[in-house]
């Protein structure tokens, strides 16, 4: 929990990597915990914008299980029984979660994996079963359902084998089955960490010169060695395409980041101007090949970083809205561009997704209306239809004016709704597909006559505006809006715009 900011940020900014024309845009939202939460941390995200995690106690430090949606509820996952320090650690497209928890039994505390339903029913307290295991943790599910971890206590010839080794199976099936040991010496390792949905793992074992090494694994193990110059690499991701994110770990004990690419091998990731000499750690990787993690440059020091188009930014840059937050890493980024981060301010730390920028001109009239548009507050609404995600603001138009263009930015990505209205007008929707760091344009037209504001115009508008008849707005201390038009009364011409609109339903 000390992730402390001393190093300071001069040459961040002044990446000279080639590349990229334009500096991507985030926006960035603290993940919502439980008022008996203090602190939060994210460990993956899906495509549909759902994140897990866990949300901690301070004192002590207890970890409890999350699932965060992008609409902005969250839940906390069911606990096995007995368990604490529960951590789900990745999710699928289909909202199924794995992750561990630990259990004390006689006074010893064992790891185990535990799997969720996506409607948070705990499935799995008995994962590995038959094994007399101490450790297991379930680390990866790919949107095919594969399952990834390790754990150790496999019964071999009566006894069990004490070594951690990898493990994987599938959601629906038991049991997870071992994958084995590069080599078969008593200090022999295997560990796997993800997974992809053709159901390549990828991890880190112990090869026979007693070195960590990337490793891969479908129907056997197998290594992908270390990149040349290195004493060990750790393999942290793997994508679809099945290229693979990696740390490699110099004799001087400096880690530095790579990606590993079928028929290229390893490939170095560039670094910020003048930090060469520093550790990163690449943690999380995306369909397109964009990596996220972090630079350490002590063991106390953190700062989130993103590789994308060949070239590297850190993230404190590229984040509007950060505040006093500075991030100190980042898990993994989906195919949207999103990425959940760890943010650090003084005395706390939380979780939270960060969001390309996209930008939405409405060009937006008001019906029917003569007066000063800047004294009606309206809503507007861009609706993310593939996370559910609501951007919602209130604005309102430039005084005598009842038609205006606004332009405004937004999370919100791909298949889109932008809603605008209120007060007396109805709400109108049109459709809107934003590209990542695009923009697009709808035009929207509010029909008039809501003088009660349930978005359609009945009976008891009519019912209202006649019992202002022939007043001035300045007189109605309840109603303002039964002026419709704006001119100061409530007027005949009033009553024909109701009746025009007569009948009609907001979207
Ligand atoms: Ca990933
Ligand atoms: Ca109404
Ligand atoms: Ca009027």
């Amino acid at each position: 929990m000390k992730l402390y900011r001393i190093f300071p940020l001069i040459t961040l900014g002044l990446f000279g990597a080639a590349g990229i024309a334009t500096t991507p845009k985030y926006q960035m939202t603290l993940l919502p915990i439980s008022p008996l939460h203090k602190f939060s941390a994210a460990t993956d995200l899906n495509d549909v914008g759902e994140v897990v995690g866990t949300g901690i106690t301070e004192s002590p430090f207890q970890y409890f299980p999350y699932r965060w949606k992008m609409d902005g509820s969250y839940t906390i996952l069911q606990v096995p029984a007995g368990a604490a320090d529960c951590t789900p650690r990745s999710i699928n497209a289909q909202g199924r979660i794995v992750g561990d928890y630990k259990v004390t039994i006689n006074g010893t505390t064992y790891q185990r994996g535990v799997r969720w339903s996506s409607e948070n029913f705990a499935r799995t307290f008995d994962l590995l079963s038959g094994w007399q295991t101490t450790s297991a943790s379930l680390k990866g599910i790919s949107d095919a359902d594969h399952i990834v971890g390790d754990g150790n206590g496999e019964v071999v010839n009566g006894s069990p084998d004490q070594r951690v080794q990898g493990v994987r199976g599938t959601y629906a099936e038991k049991p997870i089955s071992p994958t084995g040991f590069l080599t078969q010496d008593a200090n022999a390792t295997s560990r796997l960490v993800a997974v992809n949905s053709f159901g390549t793992a990828v991890g880190t074992a112990r090869d026979s010169q007693g070195r960590n090494v990337v490793i891969r694994h479908k129907n056997s193990i197998s290594t992908l060695g270390v990149p040349s110059g290195y004493q060990s690499a750790s393999g942290t991701d793997i994508n679809e395409p099945a290229a693979v994110t990696l740390n490699a770990t110099t004799s001087g004990g400096r880690t530095d980041p790579f990606r590993w690419t079928t028929g290229v091998g390893f490939t170095s990731l560039p670094k910020l101007l003048g930090t060469n000499n520093l550790s990163y750690s690449a943690l999380g990787l995306n369909d397109a090949g964009e990596a996220v993690g972090y630079l350490n440059p002590t063991p106390f020091e953190f700062y989130g970083v993103l590789w994308t188009g060949g070239t590297i930014h850190a993230l404190d840059n590229i984040v509007a809205n950060r505040g006093a937050w500075s991030i100190s890493g980042a898990t993994d980024i989906n195919n949207r561009g999103e990425i959940i981060a760890s943010t650090v301010s003084p005395g706390n730390s939380r979780a939270a997704i960060l969001q390309p920028v996209q930008t939405v001109q409405i060009d937006l009239t008001l019906e029917d209306f003569i007066g000063d548009a800047s004294q009606k507050l309206l809503w507007l609404v861009i609706r993310d239809l593939t996370t559910g995600q609501a951007d919602t603001r209130t604005i309102s138009l430039p005084a005598n004016t009842s038609q205006t263009t606004i332009t405004v930015e937004t999370p919100c990505q791909g298949p889109c709704e932008v809603y605008a209205g209120g007060r007396s007008w109805l709400f109108q929707a049109a459709p809107v597909t934003l590209s990542r760091f695009g923009s697009g344009q709808v035009t929207l037209s509010l029909p008039n006559g809501d003088v009660d504001s349930d978005n359609a115009v009945t009976i008891f508008d009519y019912i209202q505006l006649s019992a202002d008849f022939d007043k001035p707005v300045d007189t109605l201390a309840l109603d303002p809006d039964s002026d419709l038009d704006g001119d100061g009364w409530v007027t005949v011409f009033d009553y024909i715009i109701l009746s025009s609109n007569f009948d009609r339903v907001g979207d």
